[in-house]
């Protein structure tokens, strides 16, 4: 729902166990609700499932629900693949085992990436109202504790609930700011809001309101017009204002505008930050002098939205590439909460602000694109490039900018 903490900002439990351990019927018994479907048969939850949820006295999370780790034949084999990515975006992992299973070895398999990974993990014992197994003998083969509960009567699920919230105060689940360290109360920040074809009707986007938000947490002043009113709001604030934020795709217009010693930024560069590693951003952004001619590209955006003609992923990124690099390039997209598992043929990765995705993805692709040596730039940086401000809109950010070469 629109007006709930946006999924992205909660922190995520993933459940992992095999078919039939109970993972659906456990997510039931935290929550009190027949939210997850439960089956004896076999398989039946196939993709990962989320659902957004309270789980007193923690508060607000995604819950999900995933497939067995024990699936097989080819489609479970798929299945099995599409639950390990969901380590990606793990911020807690339970591990559940059903009371009556006795070899260890898929769990062994999963614990391992878990704590590869360094996630932090519960393990649970479920359906101990059918047996009561040696849980020493589980702990001994996993090196890893466990609880013991019946998601059938609910024996062991409180303990299991009080655990969850003591393991998720160790978790540093406090995204960084989005602008909020950037400012003091009273600080006015103008926000530079273009309704344009491509703008929702009768709403803003998430970054905008995150960012209004986060100002307004701060105690800081927000003021939001359209570009064709930012020179007015400039007169009128002149002496008050201090950060400029606009969408990256004005920036070419606004910078004209906005006088030198006012901070401007944009919504994405602030992003770039907030969701992973703007200094990582900007290393990439150096790198578009060393592309080389035919070089593959691949432009991830993280929504599915409908790709309308002109758009910046689809025309505006390779078009501004292209001219950057003043290099002829091959484009491939990707979109979703998916990015293609081979990225050695990719010479530079073009990524978009991440707002769909939570900051753990997208660090997992920065990661993955830092492992192979493959500069990865955010739209928001690129656009500052291609607009001829990017070295203005890191004024604020001294670490990027002593990094930056242009
Ligand atoms: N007796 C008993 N049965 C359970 C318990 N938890 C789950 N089940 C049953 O085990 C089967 C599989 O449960 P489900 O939640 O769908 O497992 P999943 O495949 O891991 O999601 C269903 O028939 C459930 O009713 C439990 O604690 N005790
Ligand atoms: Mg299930």
């Amino acid at each position: 729902m629109m007006n709930d903490t946006p999924r992205a900002n909660r922190p995520h439990i993933a459940i992992f166990g095999r078919r039939n351990s109970g993972k659906s019927s456990l997510i039931n018994a935290i929550t009190n609700q027949d939210i997850a479907l439960v089956s004896s048969q076999k398989g039946t939850t196939t993709d990962p499932v989320y659902k957004s949820m309270e789980i007193l006295p923690l508060g607000p999370v995604v819950v999900i629900d995933t497939a067995g780790i024990d699936d097989e034949g080819e489609l479970g084999q798929l299945r099995v693949k599409k639950t390990l990515k969901i380590l990606d975006k793990t911020d807690l992992a339970i591990l559940l085992l059903d009371s009556e299973n006795n070899d260890l070895s898929f769990e062994k398999e999963i614990l391992n990436l878990i704590i590869k990974k360094g996630i932090p993990v519960i393990g649970v014992v479920n359906k101990i109202d059918l047996s009561s197994p040696d849980i020493k003998e589980f702990e001994n083969q996993l090196k890893l504790k466990f609880l013991m509960v019946s998601a059938k009567t609910k024996e062991g699920i409180n303990k299991l609930k009080e655990q969850i919230a003591k393991k998720a105060e160790t978790i540093d689940f406090e995204e960084p700011a989005i602008i909020g360290d950037l400012i003091n109360r009273y600080d006015v920040i103008l926000h530079v809001v273009p309704i344009d074809k491509a703008a929702p009707k009768g709403r803003l986007i998430l970054p905008q309101v995150q960012t209004i938000r986060d100002v307004l947490d701060h105690r800081g002043i927000n003021i939001v017009v359209q570009d064709a009113e930012l020179d007015e709001a400039i007169k009128m604030f002149r002496d008050k204002v201090k950060i400029v934020v606009t969408d990256s795709q004005a920036f070419g217009r606004i910078k004209k505008i906005v006088p030198n010693d006012i901070y401007l930024t944009s919504y994405s560069i602030l992003y770039a930050r907030y969701k992973g590693e703007l200094t990582e951003m900007v290393k990439g952004a150096n790198k578009i002098k060393t592309l080389n001619n035919g070089d593959c590209v691949l432009i991830s955006e993280s929504c599915t939205h409908h790709r309308q003609k002109g758009d910046i992923g689809q025309d505006q990124i390779p078009k501004f590439l292209e001219e950057l690099s003043g290099k002829k390039l091959e484009f491939e997209w990707s979109s979703g909460t998916t990015i293609p598992e081979d990225l050695s043929k990719y010479k530079m990765i073009l990524h978009c602000g991440g707002c769909m995705i939570n900051r753990k993805q997208m660090m997992s692709r920065i990661n993955k694109a830092k492992e192979k040596n493959i500069p990865i730039i955010n739209y928001g940086v690129f656009l500052g490039l291609k607009f001829n401000v990017l070295d203005r809109a890191l004024d604020l950010f001294p670490q990027a900018k002593q990094i930056w070469s242009p």
